[in-house]
């Protein structure tokens, strides 16, 4: 209640869900995204709903100059930064190492692991000015075991594990939490963009199952922000209960 929660990706999915959680609990929210129609519509939304106020910016988070000029000149009122979600990220192929896309490979490592660090660079100043802050990262199952044909995108998120466990490590001293949460299968608008708008391959990937939903994650963020100070989870392995990890999946539907 009554913090400022940044949520980068908010346009869709897990980033969303944040979104309306944090709103309903009466936070004050800075959303980012690149589609400003989604987003615009977002905030409309939500500042009818929750009478929160809410911030919108649109800008890629693999552009560090537009990164810099969003974040770096926030309203002195937007500055006490008391959350932020990194959570922009997607999957582009998912293809053999031999046959995949280097396009997709930058694309994966420019998004899910340089502009997480654009984004953090421009607000872990603002928390240590604040004395206080909690960093959550979207890592994946993807971040814990390479499968097959994952290559770059396991690459990308076993970085964002590191780089979640060295921020804890080097943001203590200015009590900064740092929490890393690995969803397994989540339906969202992630496998549509993994296979490129291909709509059979996207739902194939829940086939059989159950799988967890923006909101299961969301609740989970959310819990892990509701502790008390001296609290810190660091880590969230979370799957739907039919799926095991990377590779064990029961689909018995
Ligand atoms: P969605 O595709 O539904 O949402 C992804 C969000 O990231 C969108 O809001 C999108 O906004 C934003 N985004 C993507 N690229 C950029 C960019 N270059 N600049 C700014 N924003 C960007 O997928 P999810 O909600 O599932 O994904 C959220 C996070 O969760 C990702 O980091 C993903 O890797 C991770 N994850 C997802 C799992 C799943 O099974 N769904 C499992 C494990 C982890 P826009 O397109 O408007 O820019
Ligand atoms: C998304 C989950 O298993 O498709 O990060 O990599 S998985």
């Amino acid at each position: 209640m009554n913090k400022t929660v940044l949520i980068t990706g908010a346009t869709s999915g897990i980033g969303e869900a944040c979104a309306k959680k944090y709103a309903a609990d009466g936070d004050r929210l800075i959303l980012t995204g690149r589609r400003a129609d989604r987003l615009n519509a977002l905030k409309t939304e939500l500042e009818k709903d929750f009478s929160t106020e809410i911030l919108a910016l649109i800008f890629d988070v693999q552009d560090k100059e537009a990164v810099d000029k969003n974040l770096g000149t926030l309203p002195t009122e937007w500055q006490k930064i008391d959350l932020l979600i990194n959570n922009a990220g997607l999957a582009a192929g998912k293809d053999s190492f031999e046959n995949a896309d280097i396009n997709d490979w930058e694309t994966m490592l420019n998004t899910n692991v340089h502009g997480l660090l654009y984004v953090s660079k421009q607000i872990i100043p603002l928390m240590i000015a604040n004395k206080k802050g909690h960093i959550v990262n979207i890592g994946s199952i993807a971040g814990k075991e390479v499968y097959e044909n994952g290559n770059v995108y396991c690459a990308s998120k076993f970085a964002v594990d590191a780089i979640s466990k060295s921020m804890r490590i080097d943001l203590l001293k200015h009590s900064i939490k740092v929490t890393c949460i690995h969803p397994g299968a989540v339906e969202t608008e992630f496998s549509l963009v993994r296979f490129k708008g291909d709509e059979n391959k996207a739902a194939a990937t829940y086939n059989g199952m159950v799988p967890l939903s923006g909101n299961d994650i969301a609740d989970s963020i959310f819990y892990c922000t509701q502790l008390p100070d001296h609290v810190c989870i660091n880590e969230l392995n979370i799957t739907p209960t039919q799926q095991a990890n990377a590779y064990y999946t029961h689909r018995s539907l």
